[in-house]
């Protein structure tokens, strides 16, 4: 299975441009929570590096560019975020970076809980050895 999960939202666009409305367990398979937002990336920088243990995000390149690497502990894919028409799903246990970002990019992240620090795994060998314990 894909570690990329696309997810299309319908515009609801017209003569005037394009409107795209986003409601919880609706285009988002989850109840949100917390709504945040990146921008101002340096093109040469890369952000992430870590995993959640329980929450869900869906993120949504509104402008610009950036790709999206996602690594489940067996294998990686990334995928080209460049459209205000789809979303991709950061699922749990997904170690992520982000990186080559436009310089027009803003890269909104819709939330499934309240921040939480305890939920990141930041260090890439305790991410795999959570990975080995959950597949034991
Ligand atoms: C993620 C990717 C896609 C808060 O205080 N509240 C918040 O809601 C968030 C998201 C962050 N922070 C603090 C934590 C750090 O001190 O803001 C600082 C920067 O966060 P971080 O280094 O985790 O940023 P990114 O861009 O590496 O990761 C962010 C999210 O934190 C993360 O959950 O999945 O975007």
């Amino acid at each position: 299975m894909s570690l990329i999960k696309l997810i299309d939202f319908k515009s609801l666009g017209d003569e005037r441009g394009d409107l795209v409305a986003l409601e919880s367990n609706k285009a988002i398979p989850f109840e949100i929570k917390r709504v945040y937002y990146i921008f101002g990336t340096a093109v040469d920088v890369s952000r992430g590096f870590h995993a959640h243990k329980a929450l869900l995000q869906v993120a949504i390149c509104v402008s610009g560019s950036c790709k999206i690497l996602m690594d489940d502990g067996k294998g990686k894919e990334s995928v080209t975020l460049n459209t205000p028409k789809q979303g991709v799903l950061i699922d749990t246990m997904q170690w992520h970076v982000m990186y080559e970002f436009s310089a027009d990019c803003i890269l909104l992240v819709l939330a499934s809980e309240v921040y939480d620090e305890d939920d990141y795994i930041r260090n890439y060998k305790k991410f795999i050895e959570r990975v080995e314990l959950l597949n034991d």
